[in-house]
């Protein structure tokens, strides 16, 4: 073997010996799988792969096995890794950028294994050899003969196998290489992962068989006809037998028919048959059209409910399982997600497949990301580098030819965060000039002289607005603004960075997207957190994430920034997305006492959603029934009267004695069950108070504090003598002090596009580790009052912290605290709470509140938050975020009571409400924790009565907290009141 055995690693070259590229067909001609176990080595470099892998004599009887497909990096895994390891960089290179060199520690897998294709396999036609997926760049071997290279490590690559297949066994070898020429093509922010990790086949290609075809299925909205033109090199008929088409190959049909849409994925069984193959397609009629500067699909215009999905199995990688694939649908559907952007790279066929079935709207990105080179200030970037132009449009053909018959697919995307180059256009020229059908997307060309969306990501809320308004700033070039300004819509292909507790400013986006027609929506990031299942040293299992495999250069936790969790838990942010995003808004008057119900689907009626009504009394269920509607035609509104029954609940005369407050609410729910979700399941829902005072006002007695020794006594409390609570009744507590911190959360932390992160977070200014100075304690016939002087080292920055503590005239056992805040200094800062902590005993963990929930919720991610009563342990109220920080805060709570195991405990009052938190932690735990099995249970339980914490925002990328949900010092003052029973 010589060095230039190799040569193919480092060349530009997408490969030799392959097929062109052709769509991913389901046909009657023989398959045969090559998954399953191979005989595998790995080698650390070029220079240590064996010599004659490909020789079906080698002995490779000592080796490893391997499944194909897999990664090899994530075997062994939740405990030890046996080859190599995965290692996370978001955009930086792993390598010295050299391109198209790559380090002499390049490791190198073999593949091995022998297979017989059976007496049944037909004699005559082709076999080609399929490869789903390798990444990053191999070569293969049938029976000894080397087949070719090839490198696109999402893309599938096909090789004629057919002169050197024997009867009986034959041996094929692949020699994967980590590092190839491609990886700079390949720099997605994601695991670096290597393997055959797609399933690999040899698939039979009969003669006068049906090697490929494209079918064209427009949909005119005018006349409810589709076409179908079936485009093939073939000879055959075409036949929908639903639609009585009997068509030859190349003819056209046109008849009537139920378009295909994300929301009613109307799909017509077809057969493409020569007289030696079948293929059957399913048809979904469809135009998609860029037309008076929107986007149209039908002649609609469509609003994007989007995520931007990458490929991810905590256990397996970019190795999917379909009931994987089957189950991230499922859970966008039900959470109202309308559309995917497949970032970065074209996911594995059947994912589309299922695209197709369930309905969402597609944008089928190329496998392309260049991002490294933005750090030598994109030069040599292969965007506009001829040497680098064939790689770029073989990715396009092998993109675009693969999936081209999907109706779910509305977009090309030429890739992601490439810069610009003359190389991208090429890719664009020709995917138009070979699917006239469908618009190109690119974020780069933000020009947008070869896009037909101008897209941008993390744009912020002010600036999408101006676009809204067509009043953003000016093209580079003067020639192109007309064009993008009026000819082309928009979209943020990215927005709304789902890092850990967040992301905040859903709303606000969404309400510009529905103000504006230019703006069509956008695809959040992203949809899951790439975190790696693992075991620490006691056996208990997180999720990993960069740098927790030892790499020298990684970029952390920023791969855990989905919707759902690693497990695919859905986060809070997926449940405030899908409120957010409901695409029926209902909207109740109680003084009209009509519901007002507006749709917001592009297509649909409401006729497949069930209107339920219900009055609820302090939390508690008094009323429920159905509300008639009539179906509401898409982007139509209906009002609706309230119904006897309902009138009748929400009258004063049936209010119960409750905590007085009463709430409508009203859900749409599937009428029968869907494909993704049962019948029942919530699409919508709005609340609305009717009736009632908030929670009980303070009413103070004079009852007297008493000095006895160092304690003092207040009712059913008990203090130290610097004033500090001790027990209510007999409940021990380290007593409520004012606390303004909280434990960062990505968003505080990651500082991006000028958000420097705050003084507090960079614990300059000491709000995590405040002193609390008593000045003065008084006892008076009033109660207690206790003056305070809150600052921290190194600052002279302060906080007056005054406690007026009294008893109820009413309730005894029950006490009412006051706390006025007066800031002293400069503080030009947000703060990230204002409230109280105390402490609490481990056994009162079963929680009740009246309030905001059932998840938790910030001043910017609080759309998803219900008033209601709700019950949870102290363990379900924590939110697992991959990266320990700030979670569970509970918005407007009215009242919370802390209960042991025989409900016997505390009761917390708001006056009028205050945000929970509870944790078996404390803050500095939380905010020390590095991963979930960092936290520890203590003995007491840590709670948080917050008067207002500081918005979420999405600083971690992009804008960060709108102003009107950022929390400034101000002298304020607020009330809590808690509560034990009396013996
Ligand atoms: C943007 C990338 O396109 C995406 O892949 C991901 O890395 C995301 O950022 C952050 O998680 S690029 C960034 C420069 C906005």
């Amino acid at each position: 073997m010589t060095r230039t055995d190799f040569d193919y690693v480092e060349s530009e070259s997408p490969g030799t010996g392959r097929l062109d590229p052709r769509a991913a067909l389901t046909s009657d001609a023989a398959v045969f799988s090559l998954d399953g176990d191979w005989r595998f080595r790995l080698a650390s470099g070029l220079t240590d792969t064996t010599e004659g892998l490909e020789n079906p004599d080698l002995d490779d009887s000592a080796w490893d096995t391997l499944a194909v497909p897999s990664s090899w990096q994530m075997t062994g895994l939740p405990g030890e890794t046996r080859y190599g390891a995965p290692a996370y960089t978001n955009t930086v290179y792993p390598f010295p950028v050299d391109p198209p060199r790559v380090p002499d520690a390049n490791p190198t897998g073999e593949y091995r294994r022998t297979f017989d294709l059976g007496a049944d396999w037909p004699a005559t036609g082709r076999t080609f050899l399929r490869f789903e997926g390798v990444d990053s760049c191999f070569a293969v071997w049938l029976n000894g003969i080397r087949l070719g290279d090839g490198k696109g490590s999402r893309l599938a690559t096909e090789f004629d196998a057919t002169p050197h297949l024997k009867a009986g066994e034959n041996t094929i070898a692949v020699r994967v290489h980590q590092w190839s020429a491609a990886s700079y093509l390949e720099d997605q922010d994601m695991w670096w992962l290597s393997g055959i990790y797609r399933s690999a086949s040899l698939v039979h290609r009969p003669d006068a068989g049906i090697p490929d075809l494209f079918a064209h299925a427009d949909f005119d909205h005018r006349t409810g006809e589709g076409t179908l033109r079936v485009e093939s090199d073939a000879d055959g008929r075409v036949t929908v037998p639903e639609l009585g088409i009997d068509i030859a190959i190349g003819e056209s049909a046109t008849v009537a028919v139920e378009p295909w849409t994300a929301e009613t994925p109307r799909l017509y069984d077809a057969v493409v048959a020569s007289g030696t193959e079948r293929v059957s397609l399913r048809i979904g009629f469809r135009t998609v059209k860029i037309e008076d500067g929107l986007l149209k699909v039908n002649g609609k215009r469509i609003l994007l409910r989007g995520v931007n999905r990458h490929e991810w199995d905590p256990d397996t990688g970019r190795t999917l399982s379909v009931e994987t694939m089957r189950r991230d649908l499922e859970i966008m559907k039900r959470h109202n997600i309308n559309a995917v952007r497949t970032s970065h790279y074209p996911p594995d066929k059947r994912f589309l497949d299922l695209c197709d079935e369930l309905g969402v709207w597609v944008i089928d990105e190329c496998d392309l990301e260049t991002h490294g080179f933005v750090h030598i200030g994109w030069k040599g970037n292969p965007s506009g580098e001829p040497q680098w132009r064939e790689a770029y449009l073989d990715r396009m053909r092998r993109t675009v030819e693969r999936d081209k018959n999907h109706p779910a697919i509305i977009m090309w995307s030429l890739g992601n965060e490439s810069h610009t180059g003359d190389n991208l256009a090429a890719m664009s020229e020709w995917a138009k000039g070979r699917d006239p059908g469908r618009p190109i997307h690119y974020e780069g060309d933000w020009d947008s002289g070869y896009v037909d969306v101008y897209s941008r990501m993390y744009a912020d809320h002010a600036e999408t607005d101006r676009i809204g308004q067509k009043t953003e700033a000016a093209t580079t070039d003067p020639a192109l603004d007309a064009h993008r300004r009026d000819e082309i819509p928009f979209i943020l292909c990215e927005y709304a960075h789902a890092m850990g507790n967040g992301p905040g400013g859903l709303s606000e986006y969404q309400r510009l997207f529905e103000q504006y027609p230019r703006c069509q929506g956008g695809f959040v990031w992203e949809w899951i957190d790439h975190g790696i299942r693992r075991r620490n040293e006691d056996g208990t299992e997180f999720f990993a994430y960069g740098g927790d495999f030892g790499e020298p250069l990684h970029d952390a936790n920023f791969i855990t920034d989905g919707l759902v969790f690693p497990d695919r838990t859905p986060s809070p942010g997926l449940l405030e997305y899908k409120k957010v995003i409901e695409p029926v808004q209902i909207a109740i008057s109680p003084s009209g006492q009509t519901v007002v119900i507006t749709n917001g689907y592009d297509f649909t009626d409401t006729a497949h959603l069930r209107f339920t009504w219900s009055v609820e009394d302090g939390g508690e269920g008094t009323a429920s029934g159905e509300l008639t509607v009539p179906a509401v035609a898409a982007g139509q509104t209906a009002f609706v009267e309230w119904p006897e029954p309902l009138r009748a609940a929400a009258s004063p005369e049936a209010a119960g004695d409750a905590s007085g407050e009463r709430w409508v609410s009203v859900s749409a729910v599937l009428v029968k069950d869907e494909p993704w979700a049962e019948a029942g399941h919530e699409i919508a829902w709005s609340q609305t108070q009717i009736d009632g005072a908030a929670a009980a006002a303070p009413t103070r007695s004079t009852t007297e504090a008493v000095v006895a020794g160092r304690e003092i006594s207040l009712g059913a409390a008990t203090f130290d003598a610097l004033g500090r609570l001790t027990a209510l009744g007999d409940i021990a507590i380290d007593g409520p002090r004012l606390d303004l911190w909280r434990a960062p959360t990505d968003n505080d932390l990651l500082g991006w596009g000028g958000n420097v992160s705050d003084k507090w977070v960079t614990r300059e200014v000491g709000l995590d580790r405040l002193e609390h100075k008593v000045l003065d304690v008084e006892t008076a016939d009033s109660g207690l009052t206790v003056t305070t002087r809150v600052g921290a080292a190194s600052t002279d920055l302060a906080m007056g912290a005054v406690y007026h503590w009294s008893t109820d005239t009413e309730t005894p056992g029950r006490l009412w605290l006051t706390v006025e805040i007066t800031p002293e200094g400069d503080w030009d800062f947000v703060l990230p709470r204002l409230g109280l902590r105390a402490a609490l005993p481990k056994t009162l963990g079963n929680v009740t509140w009246f309030g905001g929930g059932p998840g938790e919720a910030y001043a910017d991610t609080r759309a998803a938050a219900r008033v209601g009563r709700y019950s949870a342990t102290v363990a379900e109220m924590q939110t697992p975020y991959v990266f320990p920080q700030e979670n569970g805060s509970r918005i407007d709570v009215r009242w919370a009571k802390l209960a042991d195991e025989s409900g016997n405990g505390l009761t917390v009052l708001g006056a009028p409400d205050f945000a929970f938190t509870v944790r078996p932690w404390t803050t500095e735990d939380l905010a020390a924790a590095k991963h979930t099995h960092d936290l520890v249970e203590r003995d007491r339980l840590y709670v948080n009565l917050d008067q207002a914490l500081q918005g979420v925002g999405t600083a971690s990328c992009g804008p960060g907290v709108l102003p009107q949900h950022r929390l400034h010092a101000a002298a304020t003052s607020f009330t809590v009141g808690f509560e034990v029973p009396v013996r």
